[in-house]
């Protein structure tokens, strides 16, 4: 792994306004820059979800059952109801809560991007893509939905999922319409809207995880949603955390050709022209500021690029600091199996490929334990 000062590219200023103006203070951050900065991402990057709660949401539990993990967990099964003007749809989440623990818990929310056996709620597939004995024997409840409850992934013409349910009937599609990963995003959201109602969840301490295209949404959804602790990018890459510019890897032209569904028709205008962006993906991070923000990589994930995954870390350290916060606290890489968890942004670098691991898992908790408490809002 190379330092970066030896690659780092030209990037946009996260701490210089639209109009030219510097920020300095704490105030002109969360009333004039971060809101710019927002919009920025909204208009390019993944679109702009037509409303937040809708007007219908109903949360159902399906199943609430003692004695589960060998009595160290309850589990519920809750639907997440959802209806618009073209149909309506259901969030399946699953939730193991530790059984001593005192409540209100913590609690860490996987996207689930992968094949739906990673999340088995009869917990017959134990897999580490979601360790669930694992995040409740530390104290935690675990929580957990599939991205396929919002958005098929797949380019379908936006004719199913949530766009299909709350689009305008808008003929062409604006170019600044939500895409499939602000779609996800826009589900974890409601996710947390049902967390607020239950009274076994400290809503003020939930962690949103997600792994390379539920990264990409983690850090989509943790920017707008304020209500979330701590965000969790692993190896999201191209889109998520790593900067654009100078990108190894997968870029802009590559995951706009194989994901056409993915981000709004405006990204496509920056294929091969990623200098011309108005930001890049430091300034997403800087948006989950002053809350918990953990990135991780994999040192042979080149596709996602670990350096570009740091390198956005140390350039949105600048606003954790206006802040009053510690971000990383060094411009170095870490070495792998070194995770740097001083300051309010933590990161490591682990040895091996695009994955989601036991190893990530601990580190992220290890994290949590160390700052999730003290950052309670
Ligand atoms: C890849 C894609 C990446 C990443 C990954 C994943 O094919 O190019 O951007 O999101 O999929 O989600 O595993």
């Amino acid at each position: 792994m190379s330092n970066h000062f030896y690659k780092s590219p030209l990037l946009p200023d996260p701490l210089l306004g639209c109009e030219g103006e510097k920020i300095l203070t704490a105030e002109q951050w969360q009333q004039i820059r971060r809101p710019e900065i927002l919009e920025l991402f909204h208009e390019h990057v993944y679109g702009r979800a037509p409303l937040q709660r809708p007007q219908y949401l109903r949360f159902i539990t399906v199943d609430k059952g003692e004695g589960w993990m060998g009595g160290k967990a309850v589990r519920k099964k809750i639907d997440i109801g959802y209806e618009g003007p073209g149909g309506n749809g259901v969030i399946h989440l699953y939730l193991f809560v530790p059984a001593q623990a005192i409540r209100p818990v913590p609690t860490f929310l996987l996207i689930c991007n992968r094949e739906a056996e990673n999340m088995d709620p009869d917990r017959e597939v134990q897999s580490p893509f979601w360790p669930a004995e694992h995040i409740v024997s530390r104290g935690y409840a675990a929580a957990v939905f599939h991205v396929e409850d919002l958005d098929p992934d797949k380019h379908d013409g936006f004719k199913n999922g949530v766009h299909g349910i709350f689009d305008p009937p808008e003929v062409p599609r604006p170019k600044d319409a939500w895409g499939t990963l602000a779609a996800w995003a826009w589900g974890a959201s409601r996710v947390m809207d049902y967390l607020e109602t239950d009274p076994d969840i400290d809503d003020k301490s939930v962690a949103l995880v997600g792994h390379s295209r539920g990264g990409k949404t983690a850090l989509w959804c943790g920017a707008q949603d304020e209500r979330f602790a701590m965000v969790v990018s692993n190896d999201s890459g191209c889109g998520g955390a790593a900067i654009t510019r100078c990108k190894k890897g997968e870029t802009i032209n590559n995951i706009n050709e194989r994901f056409p569904h993915w981000f709004c028709e405006n990204y496509k205008s920056f294929n091969g022209r990623e200098n011309e962006l108005p930001i890049d993906q430091h300034m997403l991070l800087s948006l989950i500021a002053p809350r918990l923000l953990y990135v991780a990589s994999a040192s042979e994930d080149t596709w996602a690029d670990p350096d570009s995954e740091f390198l956005a870390c140390t350039h949105a350290e600048r606003v954790y600091n206006l802040l009053g916060l510690k971000g990383l606290e060094t411009l170095d890489m870490p070495a792998p199996e070194c995770p740097l968890h001083q300051g309010s942004i933590g990161y490591h670098l682990r040895t091996g490929k695009h994955d989601l691991t036991l190893f990530d898992w601990n580190c992220f908790m290890d994290y949590a334990d160390r700052h999730m408490k003290e950052a309670r809002l």
